[in-house]
């Protein structure tokens, strides 16, 4: 079983919709980021970061417990778990490639765009996009098939609502994003909700 402690973020909905992709048992376990449920004593032995998403799981390699935070690292953790979402031998560098891009160029710019007042920051963020839309080009995803290159980058995404920056500017990401959107354990894993 894989306890998933998370919350309704960008990020905690990556680790969410990674766990329903997977088709593995999991339980969700609701950590309130407002009232600081992070902060509770015990809780750094599970992200020492004190963040969400983060998961353990009772079946780990060797069939020990073990435990893993990011969001990024929990994709990969449960792709490579499950043998799924990481392409064939001949897609696979292109998984690599375009889930790096994504960990570390799109989630931490586009996460700063519209909180923090830096022209470099639209026009870093305007250049992500152009670099998508042109790859995303006759394409339905970024790697071959549906892959974790599709699950990183998808919550931080949809979430863009920038007065200059809009997503429908771009319609071969558009196309995408509504087609990331339309899977079952997508819609699912974005629509859950604490009790
Ligand atoms: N790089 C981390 C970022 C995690 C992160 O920043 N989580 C936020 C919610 S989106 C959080 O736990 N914030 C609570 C806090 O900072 O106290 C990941 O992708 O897992």
């Amino acid at each position: 079983m894989i306890d998933l402690y998370t919350w309704t973020t960008t990020n905690s909905r990556r680790g969410i919709i990674m766990c329903e992709e997977s088709g593995l048992p999991y339980k969700i376990n609701w950590v309130n980021i407002q009232k600081g449920d992070q902060k509770a004593e015990g809780y750094e032995k599970i992200n020492p970061y004190r963040k969400v998403p983060a998961l353990i799981d009772s079946d780990g390699p060797g069939g020990k417990p073990a435990n893993v935070f990011e969001s990024v690292a929990i994709c990969f953790y449960l792709a490579e778990k499950t043998k799924k979402f990481l392409g064939t031998a001949e897609t696979h560098p292109d998984v690599l490639k375009w889930s790096m891009f994504h960990a570390t160029n799109v989630l931490s710019l586009l996460g700063n765009l519209g909180r923090i007042e830096d022209p470099s920051i639209l026009s870093g963020s305007q250049k992500l996009f152009d670099v998508m839309e042109k790859h995303l080009a006759g394409k339905d995803w970024f790697a071959g098939d549906y892959s974790i290159a599709d699950i990183i980058p998808y919550t931080r995404i949809a979430g863009v609502k920038h007065d200059v920056l809009k997503v429908a500017d771009y319609p071969n990401v558009a196309a995408w994003l509504a087609r990331v959107g339309a899977r079952p354990a997508v819609k699912k894993a974005m629509d859950v909700k604490p009790a």
